[in-house]
């Protein structure tokens, strides 16, 4: 189960990811240590999460299958899914200004949280531990 609170532990590629989705240096050396915490509720295809992090806290509401609208907190505004395959979520996500696609997973591998990032070409993982 995804159910629980995670707080991240460490980042791959991160900074080259932010640097493709066209985030500007100050704000991808802040990105890097932002604390970012999040907690997942699921109860059948339903899920709420809360997310907090240096920059913001936000609460996001979700079913499985049913696009919804999201905002990143520099401001980019996304649209797109959840999936569940296997023991894996999938979201497929566009962009709002370039319709540019972002596909992101999440699983868990040996306890900790594995969240994996692609945009145009870069993949970047952030990995995090239950609290
Ligand atoms: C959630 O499940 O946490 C809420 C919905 C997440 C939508 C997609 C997440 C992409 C976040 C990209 C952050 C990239 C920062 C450059």
């Amino acid at each position: 189960t995804f159910n629980g609170t995670w707080k991240v532990d460490r980042n791959e590629n991160y900074d080259k990811f932010m640097e493709q989705m066209g985030i500007n240096v100050m704000k991808r050396k802040l990105a890097e240590h932002d604390n970012l915490k999040i907690t997942i509720e699921q109860n059948g295809d339903k899920f709420h999460i809360k997310e907090s992090s240096t920059f913001r806290t936000k609460e996001v509401d979700f079913t499985l299958g049913v696009p919804f609208e999201y905002t990143m907190a520099d401001g980019t505004e996304l649209s797109g899914a959840w999936e569940i395959e296997g023991d894996m979520m999938k979201g497929k996500f566009a962009r709002k200004d370039n319709n540019k696609v972002l596909t992101t997973t999440r699983t868990l591998v040996g306890g900790e949280l594995v969240q994996t990032y692609n945009y145009d070409g870069v993949d970047a993982k952030r990995i995090f531990k239950k609290q």
